[in-house]
């Protein structure tokens, strides 16, 4: 049975949410941890889709308070949601500041890989199944914001290559967030595709083994936007078939997929159906970011989800006839022309979903 779940962005996670959440249909929850709005004093509150800036990406990593990663803070947080009525499926995200030297095989590599251990084994603790993650340099960035989608919603995209995707990357800066801001002037140096995948296949052969153990999917994200560089940093997932590559280097239940459709269709490679059908009936999907756009890299908008290039009809009955059985979350959408533009899309979303959820579930 397919699970319709709901993600919260930290500053979200808030009773008033978890009903709202709930009154769209929604019984599965995707929690990010990681505060991505966190500019210090100024912090960004207004903020629900994170595009952030060249200079500081979406702000400070490291805003969420250690002690929020903790068993005891995961358990009090699956209460909550519990209480409102969702099930906690995922956390969805590591915090840069836990994981900057995994990412630039930096010096502290060995004690963040032991901490990120540690996070799986609570995770697994407080009864979490899924942990989401997004292997990335550069992270999500890049791109626009628009009012590119329907009735002159603002959402996001990208316009062509330019320099807000071509801009080096910064020292003291990785995954869009700053984990140093006493870092030097000068750009991160520039690494290969190749040496990309070697730190990957190295965090898979620590993190996979624990992940197995302990009871958690370890869920990657396919690089959003799908480019082969962003800021100067090569990327892993940007075509369909890289997926496969992620897999293959840890064969496991707990080696899974963070399916974002809308970064799929974006890639210039490959057939979304065939796409789906083939990660789905492998059983390596985790859950799904079940939204829509229109375009391709380098030029792209994310729509509204009945507007965008993929009939998600046929997706979801995809679903139904692999028997795929997690959850399905609206992932973002663009904002609507209201009091609470982001609410007002993820209940657009969420009731188009159940709608289709329902229609292939009879
Ligand atoms: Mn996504």
């Amino acid at each position: 049975m397919m699970k319709l779940g709901f993600g919260f962005y930290r500053h979200m996670l808030t009773p008033a949410n978890y009903d709202f959440a709930v009154q769209c249909g929604a019984t599965h929850a995707v929690v990010h941890l990681v505060d991505y709005f966190y500019q210090g004093a100024d912090r960004q509150n207004g903020h629900n889709q994170p595009v952030g800036n060249v200079e500081l990406g979406w702000g400070y990593a490291g805003g969420t308070p250690d002690d929020a990663w903790s068993l005891e803070a995961l358990l009090s947080l699956k209460a909550e949601l519990n209480e409102a009525g969702l099930e906690f499926e995922a956390i969805e995200n590591f915090d840069p500041a836990h994981w900057h030297d995994i990412l630039l095989d930096g010096p502290k590599r060995a004690e963040q890989l032991a901490r990120l251990k540690q996070i799986i084994r609570d995770v697994a603790a407080a009864g979490i199944p899924v942990f989401g993650y997004n292997f990335s340099i550069a992270g999500v960035s890049g791109r626009h914001v628009s009012t590119e989608a329907r009735g002159g919603a603002e959402t996001v995209g990208m316009c062509g290559i330019d320099e807000i995707n071509t801009t080096p990357l910064p020292l003291g800066m990785v995954w869009n967030m700053v984990y140093d801001p006493q870092a030097p002037q000068g750009a991160q140096p520039q690494i290969t595709h190749d040496e990309l995948w070697r730190r990957l296949d190295g965090f898979l052969r620590e993190l996979v083994p624990v992940a197995e153990a302990a009871g958690v999917r370890l869920a990657a994200h396919p690089d959003d936007p799908p480019l082969d560089y962003v800021r100067g940093q090569p990327r892993l997932v940007y075509q369909p078939h890289m997926y496969q590559r992620l897999l293959d280097i840890v064969p496991s239940d707990h080696n899974a997929l963070e399916f974002c459709l809308g970064t799929l269709s974006e890639m210039t490679e490959g057939d979304i159906y065939e796409v789906c059908e083939r990660y789905v009936k492998q059983g390596k999907v985790a859950y799904i970011h079940f939204r829509n756009v229109r375009g391709k890299v380098p030029n792209y908008t994310e729509t509204f989800i009945d507007e965008g290039q993929i009939d998600m009809r046929r997706i979801m009955r995809i679903l139904k006839d692999c028997g795929y059985d997690g959850m399905v979350i609206p992932d973002h959408t663009p904002q609507m022309s209201c009091a609470a533009p982001w609410h007002a899309g993820m209940a657009y979303a969420m009731g188009y979903i159940k709608a289709l959820h329902l229609e292939v579930s009879s």
